[in-house]
């Protein structure tokens, strides 16, 4: 019987036109340079730079663009020994006396670009995207690309002796920013524009066949003042800006040492950061968001409904806020509130945030009036009848939405989606007012709404999959992070803060002070501690939100109560746990609480003691990990890394970390369980809170982590 044996299938295409040999990059989705593309791609360059009849090669990228850059998913264990990768195939193009021309249609990024520098010439199609994004993945250009960038761009932007043009290098770098085709030819990335990228370069392969124009033996310098600022315009090492240093230094290697040395330095550094806390933690979370909007266990292939308009009812902060974000998308909205006063407020509102955006030059003067009359203020739900989806934002009692959805769903047309912007009350109660509960959804914003990224999308016992997946998509419309959670009291974020917020004022009663609990939980990387938020957030708002939810089955501090009733609701009345001078949003410490705290732990009968911060950061944190293990265990976050992408974008959690269930699994599940039941050892802990949840023990106990659990969500 005939044996045919099935290899899989070339990732590089390879086609010879009059002597110019083009090697089409073709690995879907996004053509990433993985060490088995590198490999193929050094094959069949070795067999054109071996012929003679191949005068010059382009390199070309399928799939609708050039490539990604390197495979991301090689960057999270070390590479296996002899294993290809980018740097290979470059070395190879280095060594070769043949000319290479780059034909960049769409996306050419990280170590695509940096191939791309290493070609003699390089082309775009006019949907040309190039870019070093990699200081985004906590690393730094690792195949040539800070010692190739700067010396391109300070030969093609010779003003000032170059620097102009190294700068331009440094600041593409640092923010990981990618060039349009016209900005990359004004800078002198690209050579040429034109339609069609491959056959420009072809022509221009012919013509230059023979030339050389390596960016290896341009020189550059680079002023130490200029590193210098660079170096202080960026977080210290230790508070995410680890890649960014090391960058940094690897640019100015390259303006010092010779070509080959610098590339060996900046390989170095690059080595150091692959294996840092940070790149592992921005690699995480970039495949963390590609996950988002995957939704485990839909019935078959659901098509999201087309959202063309909108209405948001409460013309509140948070309503105005939401508006906003529908404007920006360009989704007609209308704004619906009985109160005239709030009217006009909510229009200056919405008024004064675009003109500060026009005047700090964010957007244009057209964009914003085009905005700005993209909302629409109008007085009875008759006028809203037609909009495919409206957002409820109305003050935060079940009582009053219940009756806004019993409302709604009288006035809206048939296929319009209910959605309500409550931060913890129960989607099924507000659904039970309306016959259409599958189209009822909890589409939770974050203040301020329209700067946020983060939108949790609340899934209720009746919300269709096609509901489902109609809010989702609008979260990438919308350009918000949409995190799906089930209808639990504060879905995944406002859960897990109670645990936390509690902890916190556990420890208040216990030693400490607001002021040295927030500084340490700064300095673990939040920008604000857990009393600067209570404050910013309101009191008042906590103190309300806590007579709403169900009864716990444990002990919670009335420190804060305690300020309520003084009428201290933080920012908005110039005190609460801290003194806010003359409306500034510096806390400054206030001995008055200081004493209010120290005689609720007489009244409690708790002798106070002096706390390390250390143990501050490990109780408030751990507080959130284990209820975030809790949260996933009952099915309520469907995967840990949503719950990382929640407190990164909703609660500013330190990216460099990852999030809290990433920093657990990178601190080890063993470490943290042990942790626990330490805390759960000390006299007054409140072992409900403090036993690790079964989840957490489990993976623990089988030495597994929460990234690789896929638990069923609910
Ligand atoms: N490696 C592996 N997978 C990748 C990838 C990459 N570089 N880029 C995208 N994917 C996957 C992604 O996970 C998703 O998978 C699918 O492709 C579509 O992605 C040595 C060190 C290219 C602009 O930082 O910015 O080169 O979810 O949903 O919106 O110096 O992806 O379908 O299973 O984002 O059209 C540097 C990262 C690497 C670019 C396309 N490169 N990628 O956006 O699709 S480090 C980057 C992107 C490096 C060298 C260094 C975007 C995109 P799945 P997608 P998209």
């Amino acid at each position: 019987m005939l044996q045919t044996e099935t290899r899989p299938a070339s990732l590089v295409r390879a086609e010879t036109r009059d002597g110019i040999r083009i090697l089409t990059l073709d690995s879907p989705p996004v053509n990433a340079l993985g060490s088995r593309l590198c490999a193929e791609v050094i094959r069949e360059l070795e067999a054109a730079i071996a012929d003679s009849a191949v005068t010059a090669i382009v390199f070309a990228g399928a799939n609708g663009l050039f490539s990604g850059g390197a495979d991301v998913n090689e960057f999270q264990a070390p590479p296996p020994p002899g294993s290809k990768n980018i740097r290979d195939v470059i070395a190879t193009v280095e060594k070769s006396d043949k000319t290479f021309v780059a034909a960049i249609d769409g996306n050419a990024l990280g170590g695509a670009l940096e191939l791309a520098l290493a070609c003699d010439y390089r082309v775009g199609s006019n949907n040309a995207r190039v870019g070093l994004p990699e200081i985004l993945l906590g690393l730094l250009p690792g195949a040539g690309g800070t010692q190739r960038l700067p010396r391109l761009l300070s030969a093609r932007n010779p003003m000032n002796n170059g620097l102009a043009g190294v700068q331009m290098a440094l600041d593409m770098m640092l923010k990981g920013e990618s060039k349009n085709a016209t900005q990359a030819k004004g800078m002198g990335i690209l050579d040429d524009v034109a339609l069609g990228a491959v056959e420009r370069a072809v022509e221009l392969a012919k013509t230059k066949a023979g030339t050389k124009a390596r960016v290896s033996r341009f020189t550059f310098i680079v002023l130490p003042s200029m590193t210098a600022m660079a170096h202080g315009m960026v977080p210290p090492e230790e508070r995410g800006g680890l890649a960014a240093h090391k960058l940094i230094d690897a640019v100015e290697a390259a303006s010092e040492m010779e070509f080959k040395y610098g590339l060996a330095h900046e390989r170095r550094l690059f080595e150091e950061l692959v294996r840092s806390g940070p790149a592992q933690a921005a690699i995480h979370l970039f495949f963390a968001e590609r996950e988002l909007g995957k939704i485990p266990n839909l019935a078959g292939d659901v098509k999201p409904k087309e959202i063309k308009s909108a209405a948001v009812v409460g013309a509140g902060t948070m309503g105005t806020g939401i508006a906003m974000v529908f404007a920006n998308a360009g989704i007609p909205v209308s704004v619906i509130d009985v109160n005239p006063e709030q009217v006009e407020r909510g229009r200056a509102n919405i008024a004064s945030t675009y003109e500060g955006q026009v005047k700090k030059g964010r957007i244009a003067a057209d964009v914003a009036k085009a905005r700005t009359e993209g909302v629409k203020f109008v007085g009875d739900y008759a006028a809203i009848a037609d909009v495919d989806v409206v957002i409820e934002a109305v003050f935060e009692s079940m009582k009053v939405k219940k009756e806004v959805f019993a409302a709604l769903d009288k006035a809206l047309k048939p296929g319009a989606i209910l959605a309500s912007n409550t931060s913890t009350l129960d989607i099924d109660e507000m659904a039970s007012m309306t016959s259409r509960p599958g189209q009822v959804v909890g589409l939770h914003f974050f203040a301020p709404a329209n700067i946020m990224q983060l939108l949790e999308i609340v899934r209720g016992k009746s919300t269709s999959d096609e509901t489902l997946v109609t809010a989702t998509a609008l979260a990438k419309r919308l350009r918000k992070k949409g995190v799906v959670s089930g209808n639990a009291f504060g879905f995944i974020g406002n859960r897990m803060l109670f645990d936390y917020i509690r902890e916190a004022n556990f420890l208040l009663e216990e030693g400490a002070t607001p002021m040295q609990i927030d500084g340490a939980m700064k300095d673990f990387g939040f920008p604000m501690g857990p009393f600067g938020m209570s404050d910013l957030s309101g009191i008042d708002v906590f103190y309300k939100i806590s007579l709403e939810a169900p009864k716990a089955p444990y002990r919670t501090s009335e420190i804060a109560a305690r300020l309520y009733e003084q009428g201290r609701y933080g920012q908005k009345t110039g005190k609460g746990f801290f003194i806010y001078e003359d409306g500034k949003r510096e806390p400054v410490e206030d001995p008055g609480v200081n004493d209010l705290i120290a005689a609720e732990s007489k009244r409690l009968g708790i002798k106070r003691r002096r706390i390390k911060d250390e143990e501050i950061v490990e109780r408030c944190i751990y507080a959130l990990i284990n209820e975030g293990a809790r949260i996933i265990e009952d099915g309520i976050a469907q995967r840990s890394s949503d719950i990382d992408l929640v407190y990164l974008n909703g609660y500013g959690f330190p990216a460099y970390r990852g999030g809290p269930m990433f920093f657990a699994d990178q601190t080890g599940l063993h470490d943290v369980v042990r942790t626990l039941k330490s805390i759960a050892a000390q006299p007054g802990s409140d072992l409900g809170v403090w036993t690790p949840a079964p989840l957490l023990a489990r993976l623990a106990h089988q030495g597994q982590t929460f990234s690789a659990f896929k638990g069923q969500p609910k």
